[in-house]
């Protein structure tokens, strides 16, 4: 079983600033988390993060005939992307939106969800923590 989890514009800078809102931990932190659930479940998980929207559709689409199970962060992309909402549809693989922060405690924009639309699951915060549920969900819904 192959895992594609995306991150969206800015993650990368996770653990430097705004930690009252996601934390203290790092990015890194995020990639050994994730490694250290691909190994406890023994599958294959992949991380790709990127701050351009195009490449984030690229990905999604790569990962058509690939992957198993989308894990996605599109970070500010979520409130504003149609173009990640339809490239989900279009690859239609499992997908799992996960936010850091709860947004539904945050400001209003921040409540609409286009890439939501075409998830089967939603984890809010939860932080980095969520990342590690939303994959070991997509694992016992695929088995
Ligand atoms: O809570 C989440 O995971 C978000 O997807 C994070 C996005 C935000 O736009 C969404 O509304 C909710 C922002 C990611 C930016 O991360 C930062 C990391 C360090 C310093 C500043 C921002």
């Amino acid at each position: 079983m192959k895992i594609l989890v995306i991150n969206g514009p800015n993650l990368n800078m996770l653990g430097i600033r705004e930690p009252g809102i996601y934390g203290k931990s790092s990015f890194a932190d995020l990639l050994n988390l994730l490694e250290a659930t691909a190994r406890e479940l023994g599958i294959e998980v992949e991380q790709y993060q990127s701050n351009h929207e195009g490449d984030l559709v690229d990905k999604i689409q790569w990962a058509y005939g690939k992957v198993d199970g989308i894990v996605i962060n599109p970070a500010a992309y979520t409130h504003t992307s149609v173009a990640i909402l339809d490239a989900l549809k279009a690859v239609s693989i499992p997908a799992v939106e996960v936010h850091i922060s709860d947004v539904d405690a945050r400001e209003s924009f921040r409540q609409i969800s286009y890439a939501g639309l075409a998830c089967c699951k939603t984890i809010k915060g939860h932080g980095l923590e969520g990342y590690r549920e939303a994959i070991v969900y997509l694992f016992q819904i695929l088995q």
